[in-house]
Formats: structure tokens, C-alpha cells, sequence
């Protein structure tokens, strides 16, 4: 069977930092507005009151510090309270191709590839800007590369599942070798006036190169032993967004549901024993135990969860370097985030080592990959 390496990873990381505490001066300067103006109706019971939001509860429910956003003053403004980003022209790239071509430059260059390399192109990402034509189209003519480009969405298991997607057409023979771009923008179907879920994301976009092992140049090869994808059918993460609201009755009135929306503690509750289930199961079916692996690269949504699973799966605590967190820097990025964790944290593996890729959130959906340093 032809063996499938990953052979470069690409980071488009924005300009734009919000800190905590930036974030919640916003929030609650929204909210005291908010209760101004509502005053009335709160008194008489009629409405309830925004409550305030702080860096403390954020950094300890969650680990976050920090996120990256393309707009900054948009969300920080407590009258706008969304990113505020330009109009492209046609004649443009889009917001997301944009994103995508740099970290896809990155990866490239990592590789030690050019686009005449690259068969195909593969957006996996959680949301995608408009309908069609799809976003991976745009990616493959803006590099110059020819064969096919597709977009997919697994929200954050896009990532994983396009590795295992990318993975089956080499070794189907579809392609040599694939360019996955996963734009992740976040800020833009968030909720920031609510503040239950107001900290959680941030925007990036990783890029990854999957080729024959055979045609591999580059200096660090991580061959990728097997991969296992599941899914669940939960209504616990949701975003309705979708082309049948206009056809509904008061259709605009309120577009709550057009943005993420989640049950926190039940998703904490049921995917934590799921992940940690698929991935000590993943490796026990390929003949390996948990003291075999050296790494674990997360889905990057919150901290505790990530240690309950890495506590699970490898029977100890893990040490830092073990299971590498950036959601303290990135916040929630969606199906980046544990590929911004295995592009950060993976150089200083030695040959033969092993270590995991995994993502999980909404659909159920969760991605386990085993990758091996060459
Ligand atoms: N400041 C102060 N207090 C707060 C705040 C705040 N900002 N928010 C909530 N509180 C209060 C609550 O009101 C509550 O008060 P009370 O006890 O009086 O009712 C108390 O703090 C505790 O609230 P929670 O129970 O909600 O807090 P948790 O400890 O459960 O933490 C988390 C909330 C952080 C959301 C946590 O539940 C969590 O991380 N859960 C897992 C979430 C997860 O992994 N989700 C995956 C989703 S990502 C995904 O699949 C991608 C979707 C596509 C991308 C979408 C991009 C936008």
C-alpha cells in the first residue's frame, strides 16, 4: 500500500490581538449600555439584564489568554460588537482564499514543493463564506495548480477528516500529492454579545502537504500510520445559518441561531469520554499502547478538557511538552487548532517517534490520526 506523508505545515496567523481583558472591557461596556437603555423593561421584569463577563472566569473555564482576529475594532466596539471587514470585489480573492494562500505559501515552502507538485486542493473548514464556487477553486487557481480542489466541512474535525479524505486519494491514486488549507473565521459567526460563549474563538488558517512518500523531499516526514474518524449526531453545538432562512416566515428578526451556539457543559460531559475512547482504541487496533506515543496534538478548545483526555489516554498527567496546548495564545480555532499544535510543536521529535492528531466538536465529530517521525 502507498505509504502517505505529511511533509510541510503552514500558519497564517493575523495581525489583530485581543486580550482578555480587552474583551471584556468591550463586553461589559455593552452590557452597561444594554441595561441603560432596557432599563424599563429589566425593572418590570420584562427583560433580563446582561451580566457582566470577566478575565478571571474566561482564563479559569477555559485557558485562554488571548485570540487572533482579522478586525479588532469592530468586536471591541460595544455599538458594533462584530468584525467589520471590507467588501471584496469578485476581481478579488476572498477573505478566505486569501488566508488560505498564505499559510498554503508556508506549507509549500516547508515541503520543499512547488504548485506543479500539487494535485489537488482541499478546503476543510467549519464555515465557508459563501455557497460557491467553492473557496478550494479559488486557492488552486491563485498558486497555479492543476488537477481538482474541493471545499468540506466537518466544523472542527474538518482538518482531520480532510487528512483522512486527502490520505485515501493518494494512496487511491487520485492524486500525489494534496494541499489542505483549513481558514478558520471564527469571529465572524460568533456571538460576541453573549457571554456565555463570548472568549471562545479566534481566526488563523493552517495549511498542510500530503504526497507519496516516495516523491518526499523535505527534512521532517511524518508518515501517517492510520486514521479513524467518527461521528454522532448531537444538537449540542449548532449554527442554523443556512439558504432556507429566507424562506421562513419574520425570517431577519432574530439571528441568534445563524451564529454558534452550544450546550458548554454538555459537550464538555459527553465528548471527553468519546475522544479519549476513539483514540485509546485507534491505537490499540494498530498494535500500540499509549506508552508508545510521544505526542498528543489536541483539538484546542479548552484546556481542562484537553487535560481530562491526554489523563485518560496516556493513565498519567501528561507533561507539557507531551500535550502541547496553543489555545492560551489562539483561543478556539476551530479545525486549525490542532494543526497549529503539530506545526508549532513537532520539529524536535526525534526519528520513529509517535504521536496523535486529534480534533473533535460539532456533529459529534472527532479525527484521530497516528503519524510517525521518518
Ligand atoms: N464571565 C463570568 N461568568 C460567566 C461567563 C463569563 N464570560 N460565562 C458564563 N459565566 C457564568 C455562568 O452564567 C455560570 O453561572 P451560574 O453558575 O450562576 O449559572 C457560571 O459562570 C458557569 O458557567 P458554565 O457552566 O457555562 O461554565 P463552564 O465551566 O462549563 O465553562 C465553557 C464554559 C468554557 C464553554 C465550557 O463548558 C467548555 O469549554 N465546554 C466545551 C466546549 C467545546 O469544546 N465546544 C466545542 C465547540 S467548538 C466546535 O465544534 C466548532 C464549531 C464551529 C466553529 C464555530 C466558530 C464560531
Amino acid at each position: 500500500m502507498t505509504q502517505v506523508v505529511i511533509t510541510g505545515t503552514g500558519v497564517f496567523t493575523p495581525e489583530n490581538v485581543i486580550t482578555n481583558e480587552e474583551l471584556v472591557d468591550a463586553f461589559n461596556a455593552y452590557a452597561d449600555k444594554f441595561n441603560e437603555k432596557n432599563a424599563a423593561a429589566i425593572e418590570a421584569g420584562e427583560m433580563a439584564a446582561v451580566p457582566y463577563s470577566s478575565p478571571e472566569f474566561i482564563k479559569k473555564a477555559s485557558g485562554i489568554e488571548q485570540r487572533y482576529v482579522l478586525n479588532k475594532s469592530g468586536i471591541l466596539d460595544p455599538d458594533i460588537m462584530h468584525p467589520v471587514l471590507r467588501a471584496r470585489d469578485e476581481t478579488e480573492l476572498s477573505q478566505m482564499a486569501e488566508m488560505a494562500v498564505a499559510a498554503a505559501k508556508a506549507a509549500l515552502q516547508k515541503a520543499g514543493k512547488t504548485a506543479s507538485d500539487i494535485d489537488a486542493v482541499i478546503c476543510a473548514a467549519s464555515n465557508h463564506e459563501r455557497a460557491y464556487p467553492a473557496i478550494a477553486i479559488e486557492v488552486q487557481e491563485a498558486l497555479e495548480i492543476s488537477g481538482f480542489a474541493f471545499d468540506m466541512n466537518v466544523a472542527c474535525s474538518s482538518a482531520t477528516f480532510g487528512i483522512q479524505a486527502a490520505r485515501d486519494m493518494i494512496r487511491g491514486g487520485s492524486a500525489r500529492s494534496i494541499l489542505i488549507v483549513n481558514p478558520e473565521i471564527c469571529s465572524a459567526h460568533l456571538e460576541w454579545r453573549d457571554r456565555d460563549c463570548h472568549f471562545i474563538f479566534g481566526d488563523v488558517c493552517t495549511a498542510m502537504i500530503l504526497e507519496r512518500a516516495d516523491l518526499a523531499t523535505s527534512e521532517a516526514q511524518y508518515e501517517i500510520l492510520d486514521t479513524k474518524c467518527i461521528t454522532q449526531f448531537s444538537n449540542n453545538i449548532r449554527n442554523d445559518s443556512g439558504f432556507l432562512r429566507r424562506t421562513r416566515e419574520n425570517h431577519m428578526d432574530d439571528r441568534r441561531d445563524m451564529l454558534f451556539r452550544q450546550e458548554g457543559r454538555k459537550v464538555f460531559r459527553e465528548v471527553v469520554p468519546m475522544v479519549s475512547a476513539l483514540i485509546t482504541d485507534h491505537l490499540t487496533a494498530n498494535g500500540l499502547s499509549a506508552d508508545e506515543v510521544s505526542r498528543l496534538w489536541l483539538h484546542q478548545a479548552n484546556k481542562t478538557m484537553n487535560d481530562f483526555i491526554g489523563n485518560k489516554v496516556l493513565g498519567r498527567t501528561p507533561e507539557t511538552h507531551e500535550q502541547p496546548n496553543i489555545l492560551q495564545d489562539y483561543a478556539n480555532t476551530s479545525s486549525a487548532g490542532s494543526i497549529i499544535a503539530f506545526s508549532q510543536h513537532s520539529d524536535d521529535l526525534n526519528s520513529g517517534d509517535l504521536g496523535v492528531i486529534c480534533s473533535f466538536g460539532a456533529g459529534y465529530s472527532a479525527g484521530s490520526i497516528i503519524v510517525r517521525r521518518i
